[in-house]
């Protein structure tokens, strides 16, 4: 293989997972290496701006980071057989399942590994130790991985809105997504048709190394769905620039319970995120890093609603689809916004997110921004 890409990333790693998906898929030449402790903390940190995986160096010694970012320059490169549909509202609705995917189920994957500890730690720990730690004598690793990587981690538990009383909610919403995907996987081999698509690649984050991987999730919740089983398998292990998307820009119509969901609670999460951010901006500093978590939004859930602190990580994901959409042809804008208003999608359209560049993990208001300014197009 000459002059492959480095790509530093985890089994345990939720968007590790999308990452290793998406390079294989592509037939993308690279070695996958688990970083040590010094280049994640060290190497990563200085060249990326965060301790964060998954990271990709290319052959010319170029950083990438954020898979978003990172599948969009890829494509760019190695255009053949894309992840990005041709066609505008399969393109427009594979983004929305990324996002979804990316962030609107990161609740769910803490839940479902650091809700069962018991069952799901001692994998975790062994993954941790081995691969950041290789040749450290385990107690120390251990200690390690379990003072400072897991401790951090169980914290964003009640940052996410999950406790005892909330979990059943939660569990309930991921019973019927599941569900959900499990009779569409049944139908279709992705969600698009017969190739995995962007959206395909922010399910499988979420849905490999924590729904997937971790013993309890994958016993109680993938297992038992036959269908979601088989394309968890397929994302991680792809037959490379195989399949097609469905002529005619069509949706199957198994795809709506998702759907209902990025429409009916993410995007309400996104309004809710959008005031959060717009209560916060007197006190922010513009071009500065903004809180990892910042203020609190509430949306519906399922049978109920949930409340959590706002990533506005996730703010800077939606704005990158409207920025995509307003780059559109009209023909295709078009499009996109009469299949919007028929599935009662088109209040995404109309979210009016302050200007937000992404520094690392987190999101920074542009200079633009500061004062409170509005920046539409
Ligand atoms: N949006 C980023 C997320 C990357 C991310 O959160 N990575 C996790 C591991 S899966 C991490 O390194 N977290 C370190 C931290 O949260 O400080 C991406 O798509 O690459």
């Amino acid at each position: 293989m000459s002059n492959p890409y480095t790509f530093y990333g985890a089994e345990l790693s939720l968007y590790s997972g999308k990452l290793r998906a998406y390079l294989r898929f592509k037939g993308i030449p690279h070695v996958e290496v688990n970083p040590s402790f010094y280049t994640f903390n060290v190497t990563i940190k200085r060249r990326v701006g965060d301790a964060v995986i998954p990271v990709l160096l290319d052959p010319a010694g170029n950083w990438m980071q954020d898979t978003s970012e990172i599948i969009q320059l890829l494509e760019e490169r190695f255009p053949e057989a894309a992840v990005i549909p041709l066609s505008p509202v399969q393109a427009f609705a594979a983004r929305l399942f990324e996002l979804w995917g990316d962030e609107f189920w990161l609740p769910t994957a803490m839940h479902t590994r650091w809700s069962h500890r018991r069952e799901n730690y001692p994998l975790f720990e062994h993954d941790a130790t081995q691969g950041f730690f290789p040749g450290w004598p385990r107690a120390v690793s251990g200690l390690i991985v379990r003072k400072g990587l897991a401790r951090m981690l169980i914290g964003f538990l009640p940052k996410l809105g999950i406790d005892a009383r909330t979990a059943p909610l939660l569990d309930a919403w991921t019973e019927h997504q599941l569900d959900a995907l499990d009779r569409h996987f049944a139908a279709q081999p992705f969600l698009f048709g017969s190739r995995p698509s962007l959206g395909d690649l922010g399910l499988i984050g979420p849905l490999y190394a924590h729904l997937g991987r971790d013993p309890w999730p994958r016993q109680h919740l993938i297992e038992p769905r036959q269908h979601l089983h088989a394309w968890v398998q397929r994302m991680q292990h792809p037959v490379a620039r195989q399949g097609e998307f469905l002529a005619g820009d069509a949706l199957p119509e198994t795809l709506m319970p998702m759907l209902r969901s990025i429409f009916d609670e993410m995007v309400p999460l996104l309004q809710s995120g959008i005031l959060a951010l717009r209560a916060a901006m007197p006190s922010l500093k513009a071009g500065k890093r903004l809180p990892r978590f910042l203020g609190k939004v509430d949306f519906p859930l399922h049978s109920g609603r949930w409340s959590q602190e706002l990533l506005p990580y996730t703010l800077w994901m939606a704005q990158r689809i409207l920025d995509q959409f307003r780059q559109l042809p009209d023909d295709d804008a078009a499009r996109v916004r009469a299949w919007l208003e028929q599935a009662g999608g088109q209040a995404f359209l109309d979210l009016d997110i302050p200007r937000l560049r992404r520094m690392g993990l987190r999101a920074a208001l542009e200079p633009a921004t500061a004062n409170n300014s509005r920046n539409r197009p």
